[in-house]
């Protein structure tokens, strides 16, 4: 099996190198690419170095697997050709979740749509991704009617230089500027570009996204989602209707054995999911969960993820891992 990781350099590159090394996953051969101003640099996996390498070189190498996590440009521009010569490409980035021909995976939700002909395989946003690994479960055996979700999400997910930002502002220094307002001390209410109908992409990502994956059109979703100066992950505080009403210690249990999702909810004694803890963790936390009193069959809950993890690396090496299992690959 040999395996391409495409944006090796980046935040979300070198997690994916991070989550492989831990779960050892099982390649015969690893090629790294990144922009062609780091070609021949070298990183080291495993103790072994290996020089990175410039797309076209590693395209015509015809990796199994190739991880792309270097934005939407390169995944439109170089996926399709990887694909055409029969690698299976997992893209992080937009550029392909909402084709109809290109299958939208949380593998806990729904790995078993990716059949042997899925060449592009797309990994959703982070934001949705938290988000539908604690609704699906419930939405399985309430109906999901309606969801208002608002979102507190780590600089991490906007890049190196986001959090550079931070930190510099934090240091008083007057250095990476990737936010039109600062953003240490402060919240911006923008993620991504705005659309016209006064929504941003990442608003309508949650909105698009977890209907396309819960398979269902119906659910009517509407988004705020914020950026905060932290680091550790995305937290979402998360308010869904149901068709039929629930039982929370029945929600909790459901939660509590739903793979992935671990339940952090002992308000008494101060225990609840918070960005701090879940760096460098694979799993959803969920916690904070009450009865909207305001209306029948209605939850409220707090969802905290690493978003580089489960958000976006975990993910998709999870899906290179369920290929594999599932022979999706010819290696
Ligand atoms: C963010 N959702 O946090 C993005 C990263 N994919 O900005």
């Amino acid at each position: 099996m040999k395996l391409a990781v495409v944006g090796a350099t980046g935040l979300v590159g070198q997690e994916v190198l991070k989550v492989l090394e831990e779960r050892n996953f099982p390649f015969t051969d690893l090629y790294l690419v990144a922009s062609p101003k780091s070609v021949g640099q070298k990183i080291s996996y495993k103790g072994k170095e290996y020089s990175i390498k410039g797309l076209e070189e590693v395209c015509n190498l015809i990796p199994d697997v190739a991880i792309f996590s270097a934005g939407g440009g390169t995944s439109l521009e170089w996926a399709p050709k990887f694909a055409e010569k029969g690698t299976i490409v997992i893209d992080n980035s937009s550029a392909w979740r909402m084709d109809p021909t290109k299958k939208l995976v949380v593998p806990e939700i729904n790995g078993k749509e990716i059949k042997e002909e899925n060449k592009i395989i797309a990994n959703p946003n982070c934001s949705t991704i938290q988000m539908v690994l604690a609704l699906a479960p419930l939405h399985a055996r309430y109906k999901l009617k309606r969801v208002v979700v608002s979102t507190y999400q780590s600089v991490t997910g906007t890049g190196k230089d986001a959090v550079q930002q931070m930190m510099d502002e934090r240091a008083g220094i007057n250095g990476a500027k990737v936010y039109p307002h600062p953003i240490d001390m402060n919240a911006l209410p923008h993620i991504d570009v705005f659309q016209d109908n006064g929504y941003t992409k990442e608003e309508m990502k949650m909105v698009n996204e977890t209907r396309k994956i819960l398979g269902d059109e119906n659910i009517g979703v509407t988004s705020t989602t914020v950026r905060v100066p932290t680091i550790g992950g995305h937290s979402e505080a998360i308010n869904a209707e149901f068709y039929t009403d629930f039982d929370l210690a029945e929600v909790k249990n459901i939660l509590s054995n739903t793979a992935g999702v671990i339940v952090q909810d002992d308000p008494k004694n101060n225990i609840y999911p918070m960005p701090l803890y879940s760096k460098g963790k694979d799993e959803v936390f969920v916690g904070r969960l009450r009865r909207d009193e305001s209306q029948p069959n209605t939850l409220n809950m707090w969802v905290v993820a690493d978003n580089l993890r489960k958000g976006a690396a975990t993910n998709a090496v999870q899906i290179a891992e369920y290929i594999l299992e599932h022979r999706l690959v010819n290696a």
